[in-house]
């Protein structure tokens, strides 16, 4: 079967070879691709260095299709090979009429023919973005997305290397509120597309109010992307998703207001609009370099039942995030931005992005730590996907995580006892306290996490004192507990897991 996902009671799984299986991912640069012995050299040893299980990469429109119909996948084909050779599943991006709201992978034939509609700012100035009212280029670009999605599944059909494909790159308009190529009065005074609002002949001025603008952007970048995952879909139906640049949140100073972020993209607000109108998406991502990551994760999982996160900061945090989000929700896939960067530059958020979202650098910069944390986390997961991919929802798993650095810990209940979970980062510069507990049997229980501390409670005040029955490193390995050390004497006064993520199993018994 091919990769799918399947909707389940409290979240969604996604099947690979016919297993539930988790993405361990890492995006690469946005050029790399371009060059297979750059990818050779610079890309492939570094990330796999990180234990991913998926490499997600970019195709360009500008060199898949240099010539009008003249198509060549050779950066593809190089990609499918390579990812094969290392045992790693492959997510591509499809860079096409839209890369972070502009229109620069475009092919050049059709940057600068004159029937081009180019976007325009409230003062006529163009941007460099192509109309999302421009069907023509719309048209174009479901034509080379079908030729791609032909190609894969003409190359990699029975092995299903390729296991999923974001559709453009976060769409939307920057530097305006409103594509003034569009007459705005004549667009918003007409009445709401009937896939948003049955039933009424209310314009979209009067239906929307205030959001009436954005509304009808996403609804115009909606429909655009529709037509381009469709025309790929009718030739391969690989699971689409599409990524969103989010709007800052609105308690760090400076403005956040449409085209500050990419209007019209699918950011939480957008996202029923993006599900009505673009049926043929079956997912919809939040790129996350904002600081409050579980609420704009909260926020995506709750109006879709799944979650996928292709994009994050290379920085400490991202690892925090990775386990709590593998353990509280049915987490489809997790790929920190830049992943062949993580041993050779000190992992530091983006300088600009920072000042672009108004974020005090300190809550980000977390020095080189990053790289080996990542990896510790991914080696060790990867053994748990048989026992998490699919039942992230069910109650026989606990996840935590420290949002706020005055968060002390928390309590769960557990079996015969309660736990105890102390936040142990000891300064900012840590990563944030997170983890998860796993119930394997009565009593019995994996932990997973960085920077914690648990400590064990007896179920009651009239219940009999709790202790450990045993306490191991290990990991697992093809679905069995690989066990190392036993701790013991001085080594089980506490269960502890310090700056890189660890495993430990433990039973408890009361005496
Ligand atoms: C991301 C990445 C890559 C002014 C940035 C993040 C990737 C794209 N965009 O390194 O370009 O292809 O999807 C946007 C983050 C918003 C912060 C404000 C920046």
């Amino acid at each position: 079967m091919l990769p799918h996902l399947e909707k389940r009671e409290n979240g969604t799984a996604l099947i690979v070879n016919d297993k539930p299986f988790i993405g361990l991912a890492g995006e690469i640069h946005n050029s790399s691709a371009s060059d297979p012995g750059y990818m050779e050299e610079k890309v492939w040893p570094q990330v796999m260095a990180l234990n991913i299980n998926t490499l997600v990469a970019p195709v360009y429109w500008e060199m898949i299709e240099p010539e009008k119909t003249k198509f060549d996948f050779a950066t593809v084909d190089y990609l499918i090979t390579a990812a094969r050779e290392h045992q790693v599943k492959l997510v591509l991006l499809w860079f096409g009429l839209w890369k972070n709201a502009g229109s620069t992978y475009v092919p050049e034939w059709l940057k600068t023919d004159p029937a081009t509609i180019y976007s325009q700012d409230q003062t006529g100035r163009h941007l460099l973005a192509i109309s999302p009212a421009d069907h023509r280029a719309i048209g174009l670009d479901a034509t080379a997305f079908s030729h791609l999605m032909a190609h894969i599944k003409q190359r990699d059909e029975t092995e299903n290397t390729v296991i999923m494909v974001q559709v453009e790159n976060e769409t939307g308009l920057l530097n305006a509120d409103f594509d003034h190529a569009i007459d705005e009065d004549q667009a918003l005074g007409q009445p709401v597309a009937a896939s948003l609002a049955e039933d009424t002949q209310q314009s979209w001025r009067a239906y929307f109010g205030e959001a009436a603008k954005e509304q009808y952007m996403a609804y115009l970048f909606a429909s655009a992307v529709e037509t381009v995952a469709a025309a790929g879909k009718r030739e391969y139906p690989l699971p689409l998703y599409v990524n969103a640049w989010q709007q800052k949140p609105l308690d760090v100073p400076g403005a956040s207001f449409p085209g500050t972020y990419p209007t019209g993209g699918p950011t939480v607000k957008m996202v029923k609009t993006w599900q009505k109108v673009a049926p043929s998406i079956d997912l919809i991502a939040p790129d996350i370099y904002v600081p409050n990551f579980t609420e704009v994760t909260d926020a995506y999982f709750s109006q879709q039942n799944a979650l996928l996160v292709p994009e994050t900061a290379r920085a400490l945090p991202a690892v925090s995030n990775l386990i709590y989000a593998i353990g509280h929700y049915d987490l489809l896939l997790f790929s920190p931005f830049g992943a062949e960067d993580f041993f050779t530059t000190p992992a530091k958020a983006d300088p600009q992005m920072l000042k672009a979202l108004a974020i005090d650098p300190r809550a980000f910069d977390q020095g080189g730590q990053a790289g080996p944390a990542l990896a510790t986390a991914y080696r060790l997961l990867k053994g748990l996907i048989p026992l998490l991919a699919g039942n992230q929802d069910s109650s026989r798993l606990h996840a935590f995580i420290a949002t706020k650095p005055a968060d002390e810990g928390v309590r769960v209940r557990l079996g015969n006892c309660n736990v105890v979970v102390h936040f142990a980062a000891l300064t900012g510069e840590q990563a944030p306290s997170a983890g998860f507990i796993l119930e394997l049997a009565a009593n019995e229980f994996l932990v997973f996490g960085i920077n914690i501390r648990i400590v064990l409670e007896p179920s009651s005040a009239t219940a009999r004192p709790v202790g450990l029955l045993k306490l191991e490193e290990g990991e697992m390995v093809a679905g069995h507990w690989q066990s190392g050390r036993i701790l013991n004497g001085d080594e089980q006064t506490v269960i502890q897991l310090g700056q890189l993520p660890g495993l430990l199993k433990f039973k408890t018994f009361t005496y």
